[in-house]
């Protein structure tokens, strides 16, 4: 068997959040010690530095809120790239920066697939869909918009990238959702996307659903992606970030969820996002999200560190 490669890759984009400060989340995911975490499981880990974006484009958009358009579509254009270069023969772990990055990591990972021919299978662990399109966002704030891009909704042509094969929203499996703008329903409904929102997960339990998608990514021979925003878990435990939605994933719940697709063994890529450094709290929320990598990429309990965040 060979040694899985890991290869990290900060993406230190900040202009698609509401507030400043994810720029510094690469750097605290080093800090906190990712890579020896991932390292300490036996994997051949590389640190690829950052990922660094061309000039902002000077772009025009009829909606008066968007904000940072040209910053958003050349981190697009870049992360698609090493997105693309870095999944051919390596898992890439995404450390972001705001969720904006993931429009750049899936334009990429949907051109490897295609050239796999694979289908590219989504899991999207927020607490919110990040579904609006450059015309609905009211905030605009581009960090709600990477899932509408990347599967192809409408009006982000001449703006962003071309697609070379839009994910299916049949694809895509959204986990913790609790936050939704008036203009993101009707359109999340519509989609086709998988959502299991935080109520049917209370119902349910969290077990059955991910087992339900993880059969059908294994049985289509898909490739999956995995988008794990800070804000999927509950700000008790995650204070980091800047759009806290109270009523998250539980520590046990985000760890089951990690060791199930660690065991699933389909997991080709990973999205960290979000992590606010200056909203932390000594880091417990780096650390943490340290430890969910390790899970997700190996690590059993018995293995943990004994830590207190
Ligand atoms: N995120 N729906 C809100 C907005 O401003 O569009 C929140 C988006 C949050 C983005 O969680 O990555
Ligand atoms: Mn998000
Ligand atoms: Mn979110
Ligand atoms: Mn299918």
């Amino acid at each position: 068997m060979t040694t899985t490669r890991c290869l990290l890759l900060g993406a230190r984009v900040q202009e698609g959040a509401g507030r400043l400060g994810c720029d510094m989340g690469p750097s605290a995911y080093r800090a906190a010690g990712l890579a020896e975490a991932l390292a300490g499981l036996g994997l051949d880990v590389v640190d690829g530095g950052d990922v660094v974006p061309g000039p902002a484009a000077d772009l025009a958009h009829p909606n008066p809120a968007l904000r940072q358009l040209g910053a958003f579509a050349a981190w697009t254009e870049a992360l698609a790239g090493a997105a693309y270069a870095a999944s051919a023969d390596a898992v890439p772990v995404f450390l972001g920066g705001d969720h904006s990055l993931s429009a750049g990591t899936l334009a990429g990972l949907g051109r490897r697939a295609a050239a796999e021919e694979r289908p590219l299978f989504v899991l999207w662990l927020d607490a919110h869909a990040d579904f609006h399109t450059l015309d609905t966002t009211t905030s605009g704030n581009l960090h709600g918009v990477p899932l509408a891009y990347a599967t192809g909704r409408p009006g982000f042509a001449g703006l962003l990238p071309p697609l070379a094969a839009p994910l299916d929203p049949a694809h895509v499996c959204l986990m913790g959702t609790r936050s939704l703008d008036p203009a993101e329903r009707g359109p999340v409904t519509a989609s086709g996307m998988t959502v299991y929102d935080m109520r049917s997960i209370d119902e349910d339990g969290i077990v059955g659903p991910l087992r339900a998608f993880l059969e059908r990514v294994a049985a289509a021979g898909g490739r999956l992606h995995v988008s794990l925003d800070v804000d999927f878990l509950d700000p008790e435990i995650a204070p980091g970030v800047g759009t806290t939605v109270p009523g998250g994933a539980t520590f046990r719940e985000a760890h089951l969820v990690m060791e199930m697709l660690h065991d699933s063994g389909l997991v080709g890529s990973l999205d960290l996002v979000e992590l606010n450094p200056f909203l932390d709290e000594r880091g417990r929320t780096a650390l943490l999200m340290v430890d969910l990598a390790a899970s997700l990429m190996g690590r059993r309990v018995l293995d943990r560190p004994t830590r207190t965040y």
